[in-house]
């Protein structure tokens, strides 16, 4: 089988520019430490970099509230910077995908700005504003990062709505000149030659705008029935897709908060022309309770078997996801898949070769290829997110016990995927030469860049190998996937078209497990354990590939 689209072929690797590396000792990642860094990700075999966002921000949510859409912040270097990094990483063939955060800007940002100071002026309807009922908010709704959704301003007595924090309002895609300045933002980035977007919380821009209270208790809820999928969500992705960005040979991913399978082909099926991708997040969500991250409830293997089969079920030959085990919103996939104490190398090459083979454009966060895990902080203080922080507060306030706000931020923030970089085991980890913006997980002294350059039988050298072997072999872009067993902890699938066939069996486990029963006409092809053979018994945290013959 031939090549055919290469979004689907990319390997996507996600980089935090904040922690990626620094340049110039500050102690802020930036644009010059990716271009040091651009031969390390040719190396690795990746295809396209999807860039978190490095544009003009006051960082009261790390970027994702924006200030000036045309302009690079300077902690992160000048538009000159992102031009060269785009040049040297083309040379390499290698495409840079943008974030595109526009459900929402800063308050900071001009429109916001004008928006606020009287009830008349022109950027009024940028925005959502309402009356309050009786001194209280406009409806019940809760923001993603606790409170309210709504922030009163006492200049027009009227509140404005915010799903993210009270500076990052959100923008109301129901005024047609919104979505011309939407369209003119993603203009002028790809004139500029980026290859595409992830378009952050897409699912979230048309409101329901009875804004009645809602009756559901538990957010993961909210968000699917209230916050996400509104009525005019594929009007709009519509409108922007068809006015700008189909006239490009661009990407698009779509985050998917509230996109569930029934309605996943409305936004990435083939004949819709609205998106190529989406990153569901439906197990990324498990072991969010009723409260989400910080309310905790036990979750399964089998729950995240059952949603991968389901997803790809649901898309079959009809649409495309993306598929990824974490990013900069969630903890570290090894410590929440893997075992990231006794199995760490064992079930940092598991994780990979599900992400190479599963039916989806794999996306690599940061890290994962050298198995990087979550830190654990001493101190309340030394929580950097907004989510975390606003968590700690609100729970110090009803007057739980600190030691348990500890262990939950530490277990479920996401500062963990956050820490820098770790090139190498002198100071700092090599990220930077100044004090780092966020503390650097200690375990840099063992696990970092260099060390797993060393080790042939290192997680670099087998995420090289399985990048390798997920683009020597189409099948595992375009074949068919069947799963053939899934119950903790085994997962076992095939992926098969006309003229390969493979089986894929992964034992999540930490001991060693009968090999389930593999079909009729498949030989051993390898393993992720170092020189193993086809033995009887799988090994904890092995997967191993079959081919038939
Ligand atoms: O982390 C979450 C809340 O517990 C997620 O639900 C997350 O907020 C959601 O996936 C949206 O994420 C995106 O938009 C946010 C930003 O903070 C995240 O970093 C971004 O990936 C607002 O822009
Ligand atoms: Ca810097």
């Amino acid at each position: 089988m031939t090549r055919q689209i290469w979004w689907k072929d990319a390997v996507i690797y996600q980089i935090y520019p904040r922690s990626f590396r620094d340049s110039n000792g500050d102690g802020i990642g930036d644009i010059r430490g990716i271009i040091e860094k651009v031969d390390y990700l040719a190396d690795l075999g990746i295809d396209v970099v999807w860039l978190g966002p490095v544009y003009q921000s006051p960082n009261d949510d790390n970027g994702y509230d924006i200030s000036d859409y045309r302009s690079i912040h300077p902690d992160f270097g000048t538009l000159a910077d992102l031009d060269q990094l785009l040049h040297l990483l083309h040379l390499r063939e290698i495409r840079l995908i943008m974030d595109l955060v526009v459900n929402h800007t800063s308050d900071e940002h001009d429109w916001f700005q004008e928006s606020r100071k009287s009830l008349d002026n022109p950027y009024r309807d940028y925005y959502f504003w309402k009356k309050g009922q009786n001194g209280a908010p406009p409806n019940n709704w809760k923001s993603f990062f606790g409170g309210s959704a709504w922030a009163y301003e006492e200049d027009t007595d009227e509140y404005y709505l915010h799903l993210f924090t009270k500076k990052q309002p959100d923008l109301n895609w129901e005024n047609p000149v919104v979505r011309n300045e939407v369209c003119d933002i993603i203009r002028f980035w790809l004139e500029r030659g980026v290859d595409g977007f992830r378009m952050d919380v897409i699912p979230l821009i048309s409101k329901r705008l009875d804004f009645k209270d809602t009756q559901l208790n538990s957010f993961p809820e909210v968000v699917e029935q209230v916050y996400s999928n509104g009525p005019k969500v594929h009007k709009y992705i519509g409108e922007i897709v068809g006015r700008v960005i189909s006239n490009y040979d661009v990407m698009t991913v779509g985050e998917g908060p509230g996109i569930h399978t029934e309605v996943g082909l409305d936004y990435v099926g083939t004949d819709r022309g609205e998106l190529n991708m989406i990153f569901h997040l439906d197990h990324m969500y498990l072991g969010f309770g009723p409260k989400g991250r910080f309310d905790p409830i036990p979750f399964s293997l089998n729950d995240v078997f059952e949603i991968f089969n389901r997803w790809d079920d649901a898309m079959a030959n009809e649409g495309w996801i993306s598929i990824f085990l974490d990013n900069h919103d969630f903890t570290r996939m090894l410590s929440r898949f893997g075992n990231d104490q006794n199995y760490r190398i064992e079930s940092a090459k598991l994780l990979v070769t599900l992400i190479m083979t599963l039916r989806g454009t794999p996306c690599i966060y940061q890290g994962s290829e050298i198995g990087m895990t979550n830190i654990a902080y001493e101190r309340l203080e030394d929580f950097d997110d907004v989510e975390s922080k606003n968590f700690i507060r609100e729970a110090l306030e009803k007057g739980r016990e600190p030691s348990e706000i500890l262990e939950l931020v530490n277990r479920h923030g996401r500062d963990n995927a956050r820490t820098p970089m770790q090139w190498d085991d002198s100071m700092h980890a090599g990220f930077t030469s100044g004090h780092p913006w966020l503390t650097i997980n200690p375990n840099y002294r063992r696990i970092n860049v260099e060390e797993s350059k060393n080790d042939a039988n290192g997680i670099l050298h087998f995420y090289k190998k399985m990048i390798a072997f997920r683009k020597e072999h189409p099948v595992f872009v375009y074949g068919d996937f069947t799963c053939l067993f899934a119950a903790d902890p085994i997962y076992m699938y095939s992926r098969s078209d006309d003229q390969q066939s493979f089986v894929v069996v992964h034992n999540f486990g930490d001991h060693r497990i009968d090999m389930p029963e593999i079909p009729k006409g498949y030989g051993y092809h390898f393993s992720s354990y170092p020189n193993d053979q086809a033995r009887k018994l799988l090994a904890p945290w092995e997967s191993r590939i079959f081919i038939k013959s």
